[in-house]
This record gives structure tokens, C-alpha cells and sequence, in this order.
């Protein structure tokens, strides 16, 4: 695969986004910059296939104070997918333990300091995720993403070849416990055909190759990747602990976002990695929709992002 060339956004450029570091993370300052706007706009395919290519090259980006609605918040969800490539197939995600509001649907998680839910393990995982926090404790409840391209780019040549190929068992069936406590069935068609049955269990290379940006990442995490299947268990454990240690203790590799009420953060699923801090005591409360994306693969020839963007520090 030839990565697409790095692209310009030329069409966000007007609304000055900002880099937050130099590996992850870009900022849309100004809270004049409405995703609601731009959903509407005359050019709104161009600019959201340009904030969809910017999300997956940046990892994750931030918008101030968002008056977009949760209606409006899956429609981005979709079409920063079918803008993009997403297989027609994939749509948004619904989590396997769903406890449905009928204003916000199966399709929306609520991220909730009072019961909240994650991501789980599927044979088709997610692209793109859309959060948008309501509810802020006074103090604390940063979120935290790391860039798997980065975290791939860091390893040595020998180490890179050698995970390149190898492939990891995810595992999501812990959600069946969530499932027995809040009395509630695992949710069937979780936003794609092979999403549904019981076994939340997925095999996905260790090295994955981002379809738009043609970048390779690492896509191991330590929520829900049990095993190298390829390796003794001993070594897997080893190896992963390694892999998880790479994204945890490379601070030059995160970006970590202090929230503002209302304030909105799309991330790229496939190239990332993230964490809420839990270090508060006061409500906190957002809304999550996320888009299913298309079978993880990797493409022998893919490119390292730094190599790519001839990174020298
Ligand atoms: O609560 C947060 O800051 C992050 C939420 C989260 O983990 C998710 O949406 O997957």
C-alpha cells in the first residue's frame, strides 16, 4: 500500500487548528468553530472527509464548547466513516451492554462517572469515536490518548519485523458479568453483521495498517488483548507487557485533555490508545457515539508515520 500523500485539510485551515504535541493531538481553539456548522455547511463532505483525515493523522481532536445536538453528534459519527471508505457494511456502534434511554438510542454510550462503559472486543472494532462531555467534576477527570503509530515508530527494525504479521486474541466477555448485574441481554448487532452472538472474542493483527493514511500501529491494549497467539504464553505475557509499558510510559508519545463544559473529542480508535483519570469525586457525564470501521489488516507494505514524515527527534 502507497500511503496517500500527507494531506493539507486545506478546508479547516480557515479555523486555525493547533497541534497539541508533536505526535498527537490537535486543537480547533476558537469555540466559534461549531461542528454543528460545519455538518451544514455548502462544502460540509469536504470538510468532514478533511476533519476525518485529520482525526486519523492526528489521533485525536478537540473542539471548545459544542452546541452539536446528539442527533447531529451520529450523524458526524456516520459520515466521517462513509466519507472515508468505511465499508458499507459497518455503522455505528452499539455496545454489547446497553442500557437504552429511548432520547439517546442503542447507538449512544453514556460515559458516566455514575456507572459508565467502555469498548469492546469485536471481529469488526471501531473507526471513529465522538465524545462529547456535559457534566464536569470541579476538579480532575482529564482524558489521556497515546498514538499507536508512534508507539509502533519507537520500537527497534528487528522488534517492529517481528511483531509485523503475528496476530493477538482480544477478549470482551467480561461484559457478560456487566451484563448478569444490570439484568440486562448482551445487545446482538452491535453495528456490523459479524458483531452479534454471545462471544465477545476477536483475533486482529498486533501490527495494523491505517487504510486512509497508510501508517502502520500498534493495536494491542491492555483492556482487552489476552494473548499472542503465535508465542508460548510466557512470551506473550512478557512481550505484552513490554508493548503496554511503550504506551504507558512514553509521555512524549500522549496528549492529555484538561475538558471544558461541552467541549467535544473525536479520536481514531485504530490508532490510539486512551484513559479517563479517575481522580475526582463529583459527577461526570458525556455522550459516546462510535462508528464501526472495517476489518483490521496489515499490509507488509505500509509505511512508518515517522519515516513517512522524516521525524529527527
Ligand atoms: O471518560 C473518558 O474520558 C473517556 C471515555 C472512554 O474511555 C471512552 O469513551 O471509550
Amino acid at each position: 500500500m502507497v500511503p496517500a500523500p500527507i494531506p493539507t485539510f486545506r478546508s479547516l485551515q480557515g479555523y486555525n487548528p493547533v497541534d497539541e504535541t508533536a505526535h498527537i493531538g490537535t486543537s480547533f481553539p476558537s469555540d466559534s468553530t461549531q461542528l454543528s456548522a460545519l455538518l451544514d455547511a455548502e462544502n460540509s463532505d469536504e470538510l468532514i472527509r478533511d476533519l476525518a483525515t485529520l482525526v486519523s493523522h492526528r489521533g485525536v481532536v478537540f473542539f471548545k464548547n459544542q452546541d452539536i445536538t446528539i442527533q447531529k453528534q451520529k450523524e458526524l459519527g456516520l459520515r466521517l466513516g462513509q466519507l472515508t471508505g468505511r465499508p458499507a457494511e459497518s455503522g455505528l456502534h452499539k455496545h454489547p451492554v446497553s442500557e437504552e434511554t429511548p432520547e439517546l438510542g442503542a447507538d449512544t454510550s453514556v460515559i458516566s462517572s455514575m456507572g459508565g462503559i467502555a469498548r469492546a472486543g469485536y471481529p469488526v472494532p471501531s473507526d471513529y469515536a465522538i465524545l462529547k462531555m456535559h457534566t464536569l467534576p470541579r476538579v480532575g477527570g482529564d482524558t489521556l490518548w497515546a498514538s499507536g503509530y508512534e508507539a509502533y515508530d519507537r520500537l527497534s527494525p528487528a522488534l517492529q519485523r517481528f511483531l509485523e504479521g503475528l496476530t493477538a486474541e482480544h477478549d470482551g466477555n467480561f461484559f457478560h458479568n456487566t451484563a448478569k448485574k444490570l439484568n440486562v441481554p448482551i445487545q446482538q448487532n452491535r453495528g456490523h453483521l459479524d458483531n452479534s452472538g454471545e462471544d465477545l472474542r476477536a483475533v486482529h493483527p498486533v501490527i495494523r495498517t491505517h487504510p486512509l493514511t497508510g501508517y502502520k500501529s500498534l493495536f494491542v491494549n491492555k483492556g482487552f488483548t489476552k494473548r499472542i497467539l503465535e508465542l508460548y504464553p510466557e512470551e506473550s505475557d512478557n512481550l505484552l507487557d513490554y508493548l503496554y509499558r511503550q504506551i504507558s510510559e512514553n509521555h512524549d508519545l500522549q496528549v492529555r485533555y484538561k475538558w471544558g463544559q461541552n467541549d467535544v473529542a473525536i479520536w481514531d480508535n485504530r490508532v490510539t490508545f486512551h484513559t479517563a483519570t479517575n481522580d475526582y469525586v463529583d459527577n461526570r457525564q458525556g455522550n459516546r457515539v462510535v462508528g464501526i470501521g472495517e476489518k483490521p489488516f496489515f499490509d507488509p507494505n505500509s509505511k512508518s508515520r515517522r519515516a513517512e514524515l522524516k521525524l529527527s527527534f
